[in-house]
């Protein structure tokens, strides 16, 4: 049987290693993929994603976790692609233009990935136009924006205007985040979610893919 509390706890941990031995062991032994996914890995991040918000853990702890993660999902991806596994939402995520911070992105993108969903990151200093051609490439209708600079804040805007010159903007969902962002600024410039916190944000994502499969 699959020690999925085991795997969830070495992953808590961040026991890379111990992870990717049990997610093996139990391929092994003929588990579903998806529930070693939804049982071991995801159940393992929840619980930091929810320490995290608490400030009962913080950010190497999160990224030693996020690390231990993905060398499950390594084992996982494939026999979950041959099984056309459903992700719960599909995402582009980037750093606006100007704007080389990634390393809070990069904890939000982990966070969202341990929560199920896919994640297309599409890297920093990244364009309206950019995010928009991604969008339309990929097919995907949630987009996440990460700004950390007061300089790079009209950024966030630039992206949420390329969807509407692409006349595209009611079909996609928008949420944007970073040290200097706040909810009156996305309400200010039409984004549709703000997160203070990779936490935070893996709700509203979750929001924003109820929202779509209503439409
Ligand atoms: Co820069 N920097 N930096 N920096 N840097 C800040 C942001 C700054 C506040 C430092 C300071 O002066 N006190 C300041 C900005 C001031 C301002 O605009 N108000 C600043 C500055 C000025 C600069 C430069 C201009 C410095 C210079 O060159 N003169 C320059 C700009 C470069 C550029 O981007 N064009 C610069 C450069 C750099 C480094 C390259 C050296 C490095 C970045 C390395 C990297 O990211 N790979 C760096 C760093 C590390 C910082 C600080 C120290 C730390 C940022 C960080 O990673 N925090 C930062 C000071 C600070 O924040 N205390 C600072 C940890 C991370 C986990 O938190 O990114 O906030 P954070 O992400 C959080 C939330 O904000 C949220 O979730 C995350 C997890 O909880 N979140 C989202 C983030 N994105 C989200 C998106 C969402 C939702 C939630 O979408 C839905």
């Amino acid at each position: 049987m699959a020690d999925f509390e085991g795997m969830a706890k070495a992953l808590q941990s961040g026991k890379a290693a111990e992870v990717e031995r049990l997610v093996k062991e139990a391929l092994a032994e003929g588990m579903n993929a998806e529930r070693i996914l939804k049982e071991g890995l995801i159940a393992g991040m929840n619980v930091i994603a929810v320490k995290f918000r608490n400030n009962e853990v913080f950010v190497p702890e999160v990224l030693i976790a996020a690390r231990a993660m993905k060398s499950g999902l390594t084992q996982l991806e494939p026999v979950l692609a041959k099984a056309g596994f459903e992700p719960i939402g599909k995402v582009v995520f980037c750093t606006v233009k100007g704007d080389l911070h990634d390393i809070g992105k990069n904890l939000v993108i982990m966070m969202l990935k341990g929560a199920g969903f896919e994640v297309e990151d599409l890297g920093i200093d990244k364009s309206g136009e950019q995010v928009v051609a991604k969008i339309k490439e990929k097919g995907y209708k949630m987009v996440g924006l990460s700004a950390l600079l007061t300089t790079t804040m009209p950024a966030l805007k630039e992206v949420v205007d390329a969807f509407k010159a692409a006349g595209i903007r009611d079909q996609v969902r928008i949420a944007i985040g970073g040290a200097p962002v706040t909810q009156a600024y996305a309400d200010e410039i039409g984004a549709d979610g703000y997160a203070d916190d990779a936490a935070s944000a893996v709700d509203v994502f979750k929001r924003f893919a109820l929202e779509l499969a209503k439409k």
